[in-house]
């Protein structure tokens, strides 16, 4: 069996997994500038497995609030040397995601040694994106978001965020699926924090069972974000682990399958109680 193949193996066990984050970036909004360079990079993505990451997420790009598109170049800059870095040290069933969307990005990961793509703008930046998944049969994330990095906390509005979500997310599959995307190779992800309201985000993660109903396995990126910050009138995400962990325990149990998070040990372990009670179920 290949990598990708071992890969999809594994988002079909219903056990959900941890994905850690790496941001090779300088502004990330809570971790920019720690892992620019190649060795430290490589060391924390380590670190991650050793506390239980089942995949590595690594990024060129911020997406925060406001900020600008990365140049392809600068992306591949960053995060090749640390795939090529990481991807041999990578020993048994840990795998490499890439966090772009774009497709000539993505491609080079995958040969550098990743096997999974993760595109927060779900194929809608960069359309050949789909074409490669569908080509190399990675799996890839498609995320929902109003709006680009820049402007979606400008004003972002819903008459009802779930039906919303969930609409734009079936939409997404079927434009994968007509790329030649397969189903086992989807995974959605409701995109919380981008271009979303405090309630937004709050009513989404009340409901993501609706989500985790499609059909396809679920991803979710709360770790350390904004919207609990705002509700615990904490600046400092780096303080914001608990209400991070709640949510993956609460994800756990609607039947989320990747928890995308910055502080893997705390969170695999919430992961691993919330799993072990819901089986009793
Ligand atoms: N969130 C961020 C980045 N990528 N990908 C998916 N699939 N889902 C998410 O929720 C998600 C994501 C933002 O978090 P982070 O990488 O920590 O920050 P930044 O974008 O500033 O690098």
């Amino acid at each position: 069996m290949s990598k990708i193949e071992r890969l999809i193996a594994r988002l079909k066990e219903p056990r959900p997994l941890i994905m850690g984050i790496l941001n090779v970036t300088p502004d990330s909004f809570s971790d920019g500038g720690e892992f620019l360079e190649v060795e430290r990079a490589v060391a924390h993505a380590l670190r991650m497995v050793e506390e239980g990451a089942e995949i590595i997420d690594i990024g060129g790009e911020s997406t925060r609030p406001g900020s600008d598109p990365v140049p392809e170049e600068e992306q591949l800059r960053r995060i090749l040397p640390v795939i090529r870095a990481l991807a041999p040290e990578l020993k048994g069933e840990v795998f490499i995601s890439v966090d772009t969307s774009r497709s000539r990005v993505a491609r080079a990961a995958l040969e550098a040694g990743a096997s999974m793509i993760n595109d927060v703008f779900a194929g809608r930046d960069d359309p050949e994106i789909l074409k490669l998944a569908a080509e190399s049969g990675a799996p890839i994330v498609l995320m929902h978001m109003q709006g680009t990095p820049k402007t979606m906390q400008e004003s972002p509005f819903y008459h009802d965020v779930v039906a919303e979500v969930e609409a734009f997310l079936k939409e997404r599959t079927e434009a994968a699926r007509r790329a030649g995307v397969r189903e086992k190779q989807i995974v959605i992800d409701p995109g919380i924090g981008f271009g979303k309201r405090r309630e937004d985000n709050l009513k989404l993660l009340a409901h993501l069972d609706r989500l985790t109903r499609l059909g396809y396995p679920v991803l979710l990126g709360t770790s350390r974000k904004r919207f609990m910050g705002a509700l615990l009138e904490e600046s400092d995400p780096k303080r914001l682990l608990a209400p991070t962990v709640a949510t993956t325990a609460l994800g756990v149990w609607q039947g989320v399958r990747i928890f995308r998070v910055h502080d893997v040990r705390p969170n695999r372990q919430a992961l691993q109680v919330a799993w072990a009670i819901l089986e009793q179920r």
